[in-house]
């Protein structure tokens, strides 16, 4: 036994152990190969935004004061049950020491300060993660239905960059247009003399003079991505530039999440009468590559099966991809003509049969 310690476990004994406790934890976080900055990501992936670094700086942050509370808070329950035990030589009943009003007002301050903190960087964060700033080098609608994505570019430069020629694609709304009320309520009342009825209702939707299927609100391109069950849709943006997403649903609530820009916002039918705020921008992506997506917003039977890809290339080749497509190609075939894979690399399109992935399909059940 080493000198210091004694076998009743005295506090000497307790140090020894709470410095092995230590190691260990260090020594796990050594062993796993994981590299400081992912320790402090704490299992969030590497963001690819500023606006991304931001929140996990913040996270991270975040996920220490919550750990040194959770530890305070859990060395606290384990020293009273560990030291307060009733012993031998104990009164029938402990102490009594309810009501410690110095303690109270202690233990009510410090938790406010502490999220008093954590309330200011979260302002400070938010601001930047929410700000609109004009002209960013591509806007894109993307509209989301059951169950998968349409992107449309509302607007480029004509570099890919921040500051170049804008250049408009956005092209007319092919559905559901408001039909024309005066028009109906005048051929009603036309009838109504016609045939000396009293009672007229006058034409109108439900839905403050609106119909429900009235699509008005969604955008549509002469550049537009589309998905399928076969194919995932790919988003193609430049890296370095500022980029507007524009977000609104054909049906139910989904929601548009990117992972590595560690931002999701929901995708609401008619967002404006939602209230919803449905633009966000990123500042930039500050490195190529492929960015899976998710719909993050319980939205139906398929839910699961609403991945798309970002595509992160060069200004350069952004503006030779959207040369292609105005040219005639389509998607994969634009993809391809600038060197980039013409499929999703992140995801892949998800088996569309319904036991597909149960272990004891019957062949031919499907
Ligand atoms: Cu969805």
């Amino acid at each position: 036994m080493a000198p210091g310690s004694n076998a009743h476990g005295g506090p000497a004994s307790w140090r020894k152990r709470l410095v092995v406790a230590a190691g260990l934890v260090v020594g796990m976080f050594a062993m796993s190969g994981c590299s400081a900055d992912e320790v402090m990501r704490f299992g969030w992936p590497e963001g690819v935004t500023p606006e991304a670094r931001e929140m996990t700086n913040l996270w991270s942050w975040s996920v220490v004061a919550a750990l040194a509370m959770g530890v305070l808070v859990w060395a606290l329950t384990f020293w009273t049950i560990t030291f307060h035990r009733k012993k031998a030589d104990s009164p029938d009943f402990p102490r009594q020491t309810a009501y410690n009003v110095p303690l109270e007002l202690l233990y009510t301050a410090v938790p406010f300060l502490i999220i008093a903190v954590l309330f200011y960087f979260t302002v400070i964060v938010q601001t930047k993660v929410e700000k609109l700033e004009d002209n960013p080098a591509v806007t894109v609608d993307v509209t989301a239905f059951q169950w998968n994505w349409r992107f449309a570019y509302r607007e480029i430069t004509e570099n890919g960059k921040d500051g170049g020629t804008p250049i408009k694609l956005e092209r007319p709304n092919p559905y559901g247009q408001q039909p024309d009320l005066k028009k109906l309520n005048e051929e009603a009342a036309k009838e109504k003399a016609e045939t000396g009825e009293i009672e007229h209702q006058p034409e109108r939707g439900p839905n403050h003079g609106r119909f429900q299927e009235i699509r008005d609100y969604l955008k549509f391109s002469t550049v537009e991505v589309q998905g399928s069950s076969a194919e995932i849709p790919v988003l193609v943006l430049p890296t370095g530039a500022r980029i507007e997403f524009v977000l609104a649903s054909a049906d139910v609530v989904h929601s548009f999440y990117v992972p590595q820009f560690a931002f999701k916002r929901d995708v609401m039918p008619n967002p404006k009468e939602n209230h919803s705020q449905n633009r966000f921008q990123i500042t930039e992506i500050e490195r190529d590559g492929d960015f899976v997506g998710r719909c993050a917003e319980m939205c139906g039977d398929y839910h699961s099966m609403m991945n798309f890809e970002i595509r992160a290339v060069s200004p350069e080749k952004f503006t030779q991809y959207i040369k292609a497509r105005q040219g005639g190609k389509d998607n994969a075939s634009a993809l391809e003509s600038i060197g980039e894979s013409p499929v999703s690399t992140s995801t892949a399109p998800f088996d569309t049969r319904r036991t597909g992935r149960t272990a004891s399909t019957v062949e031919g059940a499907n």
